[in-house]
Parts: C-alpha cells; structure tokens; sequence
C-alpha cells in the first residue's frame, strides 16, 4: 500500500451533471489528481440517489453518463478508481453502525436535510435523514485525508469528522479525521434564474442551470436569459448577486480573478459581458463533450472501468469494515 495521503469524493446520479458539480467539485477531483500527491477514489454515489424518488431507467442513465463525464473532464481511471457506491456494499455495512453512534439532534440540524424536506414534502423517509450517515460512511471507509466538494456540503463535513471522533473516543483509534477541500472561486455556483439559491441540477426550472452536455445554443440562451440586476455595471456588491454568479462562473473557467473581470469590462455593460461568459463556458465545455460522445460509444471500456475500480475500492473498503466489526464485538466469520 502507498503511504500517499488519500481522497474519497462523490456526486450523485440524481440527474444529468451541471457546471455547479464540475466547477465545485469535478474540476478539483482532476487538479488533486494531478498533484500526485494522492490516492484517489472517486464514487458515483447512486446510494444516495433514492434518498429522493427517482426512476430506475433515470438513474442508470444518469449514472453512465456520470461516469463517462468523471474521465471525459479529465479524471484518469488508469491512476484513480472509480466505482459505483452500491458495488461495495460496505458502505451500507459501515453506515449501520455508524448510525448507531449518530444523534437525532445532529441529524435534525442539517440544512441539506431541511431544504430537501421542504422539497419533498410529500417523502421525507429516514434515508434522506440519515443521508450524511451514509455520506461519512463512504468517507471513513477509505480513511480519507481529504474531501473535494462545493460549500454546500461543508456541513456534512463536519459532522463526518464528528462521528469519527466519536467513534475512536469509544472504540479506540479507527477512523482518520478528514478535511473538507473547497475551491476558492466556484464553490457555490448559484441559480441563473434566482440567485439566492445554489445550481443544482434537481432544479424543476431548466433555466436555473447549465448541464455539463448542454450544447453550445442552450448555454448561450441560458446566460442570456439570467437574472441580473437592473444596473449595467460588471462589478460585485450589494444586489448585484446575479452579475456576481456570473462573474465567479467566468472566473472558475478562465481563472481570471473577479478584480480582472471588472477592468476587462469596465464601462461595456450586460449586452457584451453575458456572451463573452457563454463563450467561455462553451469552450470549457466543448473537449469535456467530445471525449464524452467518444466514450459513450465505446461501453465496454466503461464498464471495464467500474468493475475494476469496485475491486480496488471493496479491497480497501473490506479493511476497514472487518476492522470496525471487531473493535465493535462482533464475532470474526
Ligand atoms: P441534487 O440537486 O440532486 O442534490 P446536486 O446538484 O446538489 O444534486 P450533488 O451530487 O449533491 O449535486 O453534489 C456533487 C458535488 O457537487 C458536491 O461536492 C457538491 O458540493 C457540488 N455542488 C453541487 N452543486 C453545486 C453548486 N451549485 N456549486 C458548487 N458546487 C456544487
Ligand atoms: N452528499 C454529496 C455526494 C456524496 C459525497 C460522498 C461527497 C455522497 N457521498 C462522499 C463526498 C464524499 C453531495 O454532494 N450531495
């Protein structure tokens, strides 16, 4: 085994992948990858998936494009497993017990758990309350150092290093505490059609968000069509957090800093600004869908990438689950 430091991160199939999901979070996968100074497991967590109701047909699409979308964008299954959640069934293991060391209270207090509730008012199941149990689960089972996500799930973090503290306080030194990584620009993208809310890509309002394999005409019609202020400056402040999303979606892409941003279009307005973001999001966009389409027609090469990144990711997942079981007092099978 290396002695790298290790990463676990996720995105559920829960819908086709938004720029939201690459720039918080793919988009860093790759970066860290390119470091070398990890070891990577990257999971499409299709567990977490029926926390809300879904069709089966939906998810398995979702999930081959995710797939297929995780080694277009850049991440290299050659040097980073990657696998899908419900083929290592020791995260659904691990989470039991761990729920068995998690609080109500703790639970009651997370947002995500709160806003979705709302959302689906008519299926608030105990999934979709135990969600970051399942969620600190596949985080512990690696004994990941690090945690790339978006700031909306810097809460889940939390009460993942939390559990893990628990549990070695009563079991004795098992889990590794791990640490949130969130970028400094794109960490939450937010909704073109209402700022105040994050891009997400269960949004019913397709306008709110640009898909990752939207082609180049929707994203130009979907930033044209974003809600701005009623001003005309490209500049950041108060009321202005439309012109501001837009601003940080060109920055995360060009990796311009939001001070350039507001020189490069001083005194040129909306009508110039907006064409010049879809622009750049389409050439960001554009190699990640050609190797997509190239990946898409070849599933045999997917699924020999799942299949054997479930076998590295059950080796090491195994390791930690039978070591749980024991410090816990089951008896060895
Ligand atoms: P859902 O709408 O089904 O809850 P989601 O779009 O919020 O899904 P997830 O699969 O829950 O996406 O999240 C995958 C990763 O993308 C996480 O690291 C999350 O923090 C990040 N992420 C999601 N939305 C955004 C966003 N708007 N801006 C930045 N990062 C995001
Ligand atoms: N809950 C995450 C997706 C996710 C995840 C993970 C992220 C499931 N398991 C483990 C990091 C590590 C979300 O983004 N909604």
């Amino acid at each position: 085994m290396s002695d790298k430091k290790r990463i676990l991160s996720g995105i559920q199939p829960s819908g086709a992948m938004t720029i939201g999901n690459y720039l918080g979070a793919l988009k860093n996968w790759v970066e860290l990858q390119k470091t070398d100074e990890y070891e990577c497991y990257y999971m499409l967590a299709d567990l977490h998936t029926i926390t809300v109701r879904q069709e089966a047909k939906d998810i398995r699409k979702n999930a081959m494009d995710l797939l297929a979308l995780f080694i277009a964008s850049g991440i290299d299954p050659e040097k980073s497993p990657i696998f899908f959640q419900s083929h290592v069934p020791a995260h659904v293991q691990l989470s039991w017990v761990l729920n068995c060391n998690t609080y109500m209270g703790e639970l009651s207090r997370m947002t995500q758990y709160k806003d979705k509730s709302r959302k689906h008012a008519d299926n608030i199941n105990a999934g979709l309350f135990t969600y970051p149990v399942l969620m600190a689960a596949d985080i512990l089972l690696y004994q990941a150092d690090l945690v790339p996500v978006g700031q909306d799930q810097k809460q889940h973090l939390e009460i993942t290093r939390d559990i893990a503290q628990r549990f070695n306080n009563t079991y004795s030194e098992t889990f590794k505490v791990p640490e949130a990584y969130i970028p400094k620009v794109g960490a939450r993208v937010m909704s073109l059609q209402n700022p105040a809310q994050k891009m997400s890509k269960s949004d019913t309002n397709e306008n709110g968000y640009i898909l990752m394999l939207d082609s180049p005409d929707a994203v130009m019609r979907k930033i044209k069509r974003a809600v701005t202020d009623s001003g005309s400056e490209v500049k950041r402040g108060e009321g202005k957090e439309g012109i501001e999303n837009l601003m940080s979606i060109y920055g995360a892409v060009t990796g311009k800093t939001m001070e350039e941003i507001e020189n490069e279009f001083d005194g040129k307005g909306y009508g110039v600004f907006k064409p010049a973001v879809a622009e750049a999001v389409i050439e960001a966009l554009r190699p990640i869908q050609e190797k997509y389409n190239d990946l898409m027609s070849n599933k045999d090469y997917l699924e020999k990438i799942y299949r054997s990144g479930a076998e590295i990711a059950n080796l090491t997942a195994r390791k930690t689950i039978s070591k749980v079981y024991r410090k816990v007092g089951f008896i060895q099978p």
